[in-house]
């Protein structure tokens, strides 16, 4: 049976896991979920995931949530991405430091519809976002991956939230290394298709705001 990942693609974490199963080489099927596409208020789905988020991995009668989970399953039982304890840090580093001030800064500047923004939020995660690259810069500086050998599941679990980081408009202090290594990412086919794609969708000032997460 083909296994299917369930999650809409505007979604940063359905996109670690698309990026992730295009450089394996993993056929799967798709299915649009969360936001306005729904689905993750069956019962089916909470079955699969009580926390109703995406994205869901579902192989035959096994299913697993959280993004990061599924990379490391994922690399774990498919070769060509790197997968050791370095590369565990800055996933938890994404998840732990990176990704929640981005969350907030991507609200503050996509998601929300322009009246409803606040600006002192905007500034004081717009800190601890710059705090954030700031450690990512440093690394970065002296190696060409974050696991400091390989490209691995750091780079898909960082990846899409930094194309974001750097897509929007946001007052971001000067990273010169990411931005290289950034450059090497955007170069890959597998980025370009799963991750360098339209999120207009989540624009509050164009769809107006739909509470998801
Ligand atoms: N830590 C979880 C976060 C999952 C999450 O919050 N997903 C968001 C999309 S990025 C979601 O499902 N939002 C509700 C929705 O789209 O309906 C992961 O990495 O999988």
């Amino acid at each position: 049976m083909t296994p299917v990942l369930w999650g809409r693609k505007s979604s940063v974490n359905v996109q670690k896991v698309m990026w992730m199963l295009a450089e394996i080489g993993r056929a799967y099927e798709r299915i649009d979920a969360g936001f306005t596409y729904g689905q993750v208020g069956t019962s089916t789905f909470s079955q699969m995931n009580p926390n109703r988020r995406v994205p869901v991995w579902q192989d035959g009668d096994f299913s697993l949530w959280e993004s990061h989970a599924i990379l490391r399953h994922l690399a774990r039982s498919n070769g060509p991405v790197g997968y050791d304890a370095v590369a565990d840090q800055w996933m938890e580093f994404v998840t732990s430091t990176l990704q929640p001030p981005f969350i907030s800064v991507f609200y503050q500047t996509v998601r929300l519809p322009k009246e409803t923004r606040n600006k002192d939020i905007l500034e004081q995660q717009s800190d601890i976002l710059n705090a954030a690259l700031a450690v990512i810069e440093s690394r970065l500086s002296t190696v060409d991956w974050l696991n400091g050998t390989e490209f691995s599941t750091a780079e898909i679990a960082m990846g899409p939230v930094m194309h974001r980081i750097f897509d929007i408009d946001w007052d971001r202090k000067d990273v010169p290394a990411i931005q290289r290594w950034l450059h090497r990412l955007r170069d890959r086919p597998a980025f370009q298709n799963c991750v360098m794609i339209s999120y207009d969708e989540l624009r509050g000032d164009l769809n107006g705001f739909t509470v998801t997460s």
